[in-house]
C-alpha cells in the first residue's frame, strides 16, 4: 500500500498521478479509511466475523475476464460515488487505485496490491481504477443485504445523512 495526494493532472486515470505528497496510514484513519495487510485468509475471516460480514465474492477486473465491456467497467468504477454501507476490498492479485476524498475535498490515491485490505467508511466519496497493468483480482466482502449501490456525487447527495455523519463517526 502506498497513499499520496492525487496530482489532478490530465492523463489516463490508470497512470500513477502521484503529486509527491505522501499520505500516511494515520492520516487515512482520520478519514475513516482503514488499512490492513493479510498474508492469508485467516486474518480476513477474523475481521469479517468481527464486523458481521457473512458473504463475499471475487471479481477479476481485466480485459481477459471482461472482454469488450472492460473499458466501460473501468470508467464506471471511476465515477465518483458513495455507499450507505462501508466497502471492504481485499486484493488477491494485481494492483489498483482507490481514490478517496480528503476533508478538504481533494483526492487521496491509495495504491493497493496483493494482500492489502481496505475499508472505506459509509458515506465517503470515492472511485476506483485499475493501473497500467489492467489487472486486479479482488475479494468483495458484504453483510446479508449490502447497501452498496453506487450513488453518484451530486449537491443533493452532499446532504445525505450518512455522509454528514461520517466526520462525527470518525472523530468520536
Ligand atoms: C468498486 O467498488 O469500485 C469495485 O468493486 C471495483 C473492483 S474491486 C477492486
Ligand atoms: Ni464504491
Amino acid at each position: 500500500m502506498k497513499a499520496y495526494m492525487y496530482d489532478n493532472l490530465p492523463g489516463d486515470q490508470r497512470l500513477a498521478h502521484d503529486s509527491g505528497r505522501a499520505v500516511g496510514v494515520e492520516e487515512l484513519g482520520k478519514l475513516g479509511v482503514l488499512y490492513y495487510r493479510f498474508p492469508d485468509l485467516k486474518g480476513v475471516d477474523k475481521l469479517a466475523a468481527q464486523r458481521g460480514y457473512k458473504n463475499r465474492d471475487e471479481i477479476t477486473v481485466s480485459p481477459d475476464k471482461m472482454g469488450d465491456v472492460y473499458e466501460d467497467k473501468v470508467k464506471m468504477f471511476f465515477n465518483e460515488h458513495l455507499h450507505e454501507d462501508e466497502e471492504i476490498r481485499y486484493i488477491r492479485g494485481g494492483q489498483g487505485y482507490f481514490d478517496v476524498r480528503s476533508h478538504g475535498d481533494d483526492w487521496v490515491r491509495v495504491q493497493l496490491e496483493k494482500d492489502d485490505l481496505l475499508i472505506l467508511p459509509a458515506g465517503i466519496y470515492h472511485r476506483f481504477t485499475t493501473d497500467e497493468s489492467n489487472y486486479v483480482h479482488a475479494m468483495r466482502l458484504f453483510k446479508d443485504e449490502p447497501k452498496w449501490t453506487p450513488l453518484s456525487r451530486s449537491p443533493q447527495l452532499d446532504d445525505n445523512e450518512i455522509r454528514k455523519g461520517l466526520r462525527v463517526r470518525v472523530e468520536s
